[in-house]
């Protein structure tokens, strides 16, 4: 099977390619990639033999006309993914979220080729901290941000281009990711590398705000199943019941890392924060007869920790500029 990967040198594409060299023989992949500041081509450097990767951008008309044309499947996970950039200039965001999925699913419509959409529970907007609900596949969009209602923007263009062109495509929206290779300006790796750093973590608003974090490879083993078993048309939510406050999160890293749990500071709230993420994935469960494998949010995080501590030359060249870059906005509040 030919997949082209979208956004295969960032964090989650970068760990679909090698979870799927490391679990589908029959696979062979190429990927396409804009290689923007998000992107890292080292994490895949080490499977260059076995990866064509192919730098370019997925609003490119003609070369995804072409490489579309040569595939048997996409998985589009290319995006610009980060919040806080997209509330500082929403530009990039429109053109690839919401332009580069339409020039995407043009050519899969032209070409025949099944078509998996990467998404966020994001699309959903946020519950309340005692809100005993969660996201299921029912919930009415409601986003936020510039990130999330260009994220739901290209969701809707899928659905649209299922039931009009019959395009035959899946949709998953998950929750928040950790693991390996992901950006350190994200919240995980950015206090993993402060703390590594000697800068002490960062936490916006109260530091109340809930995330439902899942590993990398249990979203990605979700993503297979519903490329290998789901309903064309259908959507399916990806979550692992992993709901932790952010607090919670940084006084576990500091713990993990031998420091005082009140070592940090709290700055600057994200303007519009989504308050909380829940997933329901009972669907995904029982119909596909999906499970996370990484049941234990404690140790997963010590795993990413001892990663981020054992490739620093993957995201030292980078801290100095992400600090700075938030050190525009931010300022510490307690
Ligand atoms: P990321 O920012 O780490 O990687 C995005 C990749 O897309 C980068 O390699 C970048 O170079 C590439 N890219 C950006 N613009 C491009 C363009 N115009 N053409 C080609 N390539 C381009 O993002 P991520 O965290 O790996 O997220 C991947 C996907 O998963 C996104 O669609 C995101 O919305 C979705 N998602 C992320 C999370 C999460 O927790 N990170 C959760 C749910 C869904
Ligand atoms: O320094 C920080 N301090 C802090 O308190 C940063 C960077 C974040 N936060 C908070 C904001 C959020 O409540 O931590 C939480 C997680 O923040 P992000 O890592 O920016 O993730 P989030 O905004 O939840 O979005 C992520 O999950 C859904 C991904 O970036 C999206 O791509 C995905 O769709």
């Amino acid at each position: 099977m030919r997949v082209l990967v979208t956004g295969g040198a960032g964090f989650i594409g970068a760990n679909f390619v090698l979870r799927t060299l490391a679990t589908r023989p029959d696979a062979t992949l190429r990927v396409l990639d804009k290689l923007t500041y998000a992107a890292n081509p080292e994490t895949l450097a080490r499977v260059a033999d076995r990866v064509e990767l192919v730098q370019g951008d997925v609003a490119d008309a003609g070369l995804v006309d072409r490489l579309v044309a040569e595939s048997d499947l996409v998985v589009h996970f290319a995006a610009e993914s980060h919040n806080d950039n997209s509330l500082a200039d929403p530009s990039a965001f429109v053109q690839t979220n919401l332009v580069g999925t339409y020039t995407l699913l043009e050519a899969v419509r032209r070409h025949g080729v099944r078509y998996h959409h990467i998404s966020t529970d994001e699309v959903y907007g946020d519950l309340e901290l005692d809100d005993p609900a969660r996201f299921t596949e029912q919930t009415a969009y409601n986003p936020s941000s510039p990130y999330s209602s260009t994220k739901a923007g290209s969701d809707l263009l899928v659905r649209a281009w299922v039931r009009s062109f019959g395009v035959r495509a899946t949709i998953s929206n998950c929750s928040n990711n950790y693991g390996p290779y992901q950006h350190i300006e994200k919240f995980i790796p950015r206090q993993i590398t402060n703390v590594l750093s000697g800068i002490r973590p960062k936490l916006y608003g109260d530091g109340r705000n809930i995330r439902d974090w899942i590993h990398v490879d249990d979203h990605n083993d979700a993503v297979w199943r519903i490329i290998d078993k789901g309903q064309i048309g259908e959507t399916y939510l990806i979550g692992a019941d992993g709901e932790v406050d952010n607090r919670t999160v940084v006084e576990t890293i500091l713990e993990l890392l031998g420091q005082r749990a009140d070592a940090f500071d709290f700055v600057t709230d994200r303007p519009g924060h989504d308050r909380r993420y829940a997933i329901d994935s009972t669907r995904l469960r029982t119909e596909l007869g999906w499970q996370p494998r990484y049941l234990d949010f404690r140790s997963g995080l010590s795993a990413t920790i001892d990663w981020y501590r054992d490739n620093a030359a993957w995201w030292q060249p980078g801290k100095e500029s992400v600090e700075a870059n938030y050190a525009v906005t931010e300022r510490v509040t307690g």
